[in-house]
């Protein structure tokens, strides 16, 4: 049924996605690919209004557990109306986060049952599995400087659920995304995301020949 290439792009916070996700969209339109850029949670309007419960620091708590529910509601709302279309249709899509930070976050961050995880990931993939998934990996401290200096440089100052979190929960996050990269070479490429930026886009770039 898929046509097009579904890539993912994963990472702690700072690592640098959204900065690679637009070297990726021009090189591959300057090819002739159409490319249709999304995230998680989100990507449709549905989807967004999901990614909004997910990330917003309300008075009520949500659990890990909870949370894990809205990313994977979110998800199958996105693939449903947007990706499997997309896909069906010849396009690429290039989507920042799928399920990989939910086994980071959520399971390696929050401590959620991986078994859950995976059995929800079958539910609600029904088959669909990234072509190839860019793991962009810096130290936390690193991670966390820029997206602080970011923050400033925008004069951003309310911080969403996973923003405020410590620096060992980032830790563990960088921790379970490099296992299951590890887990998955066919899958995922670790690039180095502390370099530069013109080197980070070339290894990525460099990582796109294959496909
Ligand atoms: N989440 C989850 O828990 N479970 C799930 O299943 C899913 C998501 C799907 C929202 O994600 C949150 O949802 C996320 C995990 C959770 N929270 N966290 N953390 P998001 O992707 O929307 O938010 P984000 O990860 O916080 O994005 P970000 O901080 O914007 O990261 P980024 O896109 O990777 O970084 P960037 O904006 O490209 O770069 C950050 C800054 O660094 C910026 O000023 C750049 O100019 C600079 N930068 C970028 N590259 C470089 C290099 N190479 N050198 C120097 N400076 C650089």
């Amino acid at each position: 049924m898929k046509h097009g290439k579904f890539i993912t792009l994963e990472g702690i916070e700072g690592a640098g996605k959204s900065t690679v996700i637009t070297t990726l969209v021009e090189a591959l339109r300057a090819r002739g690919i159409v490319v249709r850029q999304t995230r998680e949670p989100g990507g449709t309007p549905l989807a967004e209004r999901l990614r909004n419960l997910a990330l917003e620091r309300g008075s009520e708590v949500l659990s890990a557990e909870a949370e894990t529910l809205i990313m994977f509601a979110a998800r199958a709302v996105h693939l449903d109306n947007f990706v499997r279309a997309a896909l069906a249709q010849g396009e690429w899509v290039i989507c920042d986060r799928f399920t990989d930070a939910t086994r980071a976050y959520q399971g390696g961050g929050r401590g959620v049952d991986l078994a859950l995880i995976e059995q929800l990931a079958r539910s609600v993939h029904r088959g669909l599995e990234p072509d190839l998934t860019l793991l962009l990996d810096l130290p936390v401290s690193v991670g966390l400087e820029r997206a602080r200096a970011r923050r400033q440089a925008t004069g951003e100052t309310v911080s969403d659920r996973f923003e405020s979190e410590t620096r060992q929960f980032f830790e563990r996050v960088r921790s379970s995304y490099l296992d299951v990269a590890r887990k998955s070479p066919d899958r995922c490429r670790i690039i180095d995301a502390s370099a530069d930026t013109n080197s980070v886009s070339k290894a990525v770039l460099a990582e796109l020949q294959d496909l």
